[in-house]
């Protein structure tokens, strides 16, 4: 065991050109972990806190670097995560912010796999864990928060289920991703990306279905496994809490027409996953959608969730969704995270690792997905700070 020694903190950019908190950690032993926080464009109502940077610096170095330097030790994640909670004294990492708390968990699990020697999945899944590799699911055509006059769903997703391995689905990814672009340029809706590399045409919805489905059914046939859609819907952001119903450009939904929609677009594009397709409150709306297709398609809360398990044990009370999407920055510790998943899989949820649309060349999704076995994460498809996880679970998968 060796305690944790210094604690720095400095403001760096992500990928959005935004400040965030990056995170040194060392040990008494010459341990090193560094890591960054991510940011999300549309997040959740009931996330943890993200302040601004220089507060949530100024505020973690009083209250929680003394609670940690010389206290704590690195390989005790719980005690190390406690004294985050202690040092905050809110529900809700409103003081020291969650962006502090969150890069400075994550980098002292570096600093102890550092010591141990190990890579950062065996140090947080133990020596068995290692041979179960998450799907990823690539971001190939969005828009919502995430770029401006684009599609009203916010992320059309490529599936690899059949890929045989990560680097055969990560490559699988980038092709679909390449065939949109193609596709979009034959059509004439040349575009540019959107903050997670996703391409950001201003088309219907319906158009995109189409493209997106085109472009799987064509690299489908090269690669000769099964690639599926799914969608991040982020229906909390189409939703207007005042009409009781869903935006869509001209188009509005009441919930019934959601649910009816939801069901409809699963059956017709054999969707096998859909995340937030209802609003973050609407536990019910949930549960019907569930009941309904929850049988052939992942329903995931992400802003119904927030990686918290008070609210997931709310939805498996209720059997609302069977999947969660996990971000450690949503509820501030990776304690608090593996707890969330860990709750997850007991109750049959499939957990989803995934990204925020801000995001930093940090890899410890990557890590946290082969350390907790979850058979899928979210990251990306291109780009620097997606390829960053993508290519380090191509390594964690080879042993590298
Ligand atoms: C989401 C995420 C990541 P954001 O909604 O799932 O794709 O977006 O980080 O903006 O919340
Ligand atoms: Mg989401």
């Amino acid at each position: 065991m060796t305690l944790v020694t210094d604690v720095s903190l400095r403001r760096v950019l992500d990928s959005r050109g935004n400040p965030t908190v990056e995170a040194d950690v060392r040990t008494e032993s010459g341990g090193f972990g560094r890591a960054k926080a991510p940011s999300g464009a549309s997040t959740g109502e009931y996330e943890a806190i993200e302040r601004p940077v220089g507060e949530a610096i100024a505020s973690a170095r009083e209250r929680a670097v003394p609670r940690l330097v010389g206290e704590v030790y690195a390989g005790n994640q719980r005690d190390v995560d406690s004294a985050l909670h202690a040092a905050d004294g809110t529900s809700d990492f409103s003081k020291i912010g969650a962006n502090s708390a969150v890069a400075i968990s994550m980098a002292t699990a570096k600093a102890a796999a550092d010591v141990l020697g190990a890579p950062l999945f065996q140090h947080l899944g133990g020596t068995f864990r290692g041979d179960t590799f998450p799907v990823p699911l690539g971001n190939v055509i969005g828009g919502g928060e995430h770029a401006a006059d684009a599609t009203d769903i916010q992320e059309f997703l490529s599936i690899p289920v059949g890929a045989p391995s990560v680097e055969e689905a990560v490559f699988a990814n980038a092709a679909v991703h390449g065939t949109v672009a193609d596709l979009l340029d034959d059509r004439g809706f040349a575009c540019g990306k959107g903050d997670e590399g996703a391409w950001a045409p201003s088309i219907a919805d319906s158009a995109a279905f189409e493209i997106a489905a085109e472009a799987i059914a064509a690299v489908e046939n090269d690669v000769g496994f099964e690639i599926r859609l799914g969608l991040d819907v982020a229906a909390s952001e189409l939703y207007d809490a005042d009409s009781g119903a869903y935006h869509y450009g001209e188009k509005t939904r009441d919930t019934d027409e959601q649910i009816e929609y939801m069901a409809k677009l699963v059956e017709e594009y054999d969707l096998v996953y859909v995340e937030d397709p209802l609003d973050e409150d609407d536990f019910e709306g949930f549960a019907t959608l569930t009941e309904r297709v929850g049988s052939r398609t992942l329903v995931c809360g992400d802003d119904l969730f927030v990686t918290n398990v008070d609210r997931l044990a709310q939805g498996i009370e209720m059997g609302a969704g069977n999947s969660i999407l996990i971000k450690p920055n949503q509820i501030g510790t990776l304690s608090d995270t593996v707890d969330a998943v860990e709750l997850a899989q007991k109750n049959g949820y499939d957990p989803v690792i995934s990204h925020r649309s801000g995001e930093t060349e940090d890899t410890t999704i990557a890590h946290l997905a082969v350390a907790t076995a979850a058979p899928y994460i979210k990251t990306g498809a291109v780009g620097g700070e997606r390829t960053a996880k993508l290519n380090e679970l191509i390594r964690i998968e080879q042993n590298a």
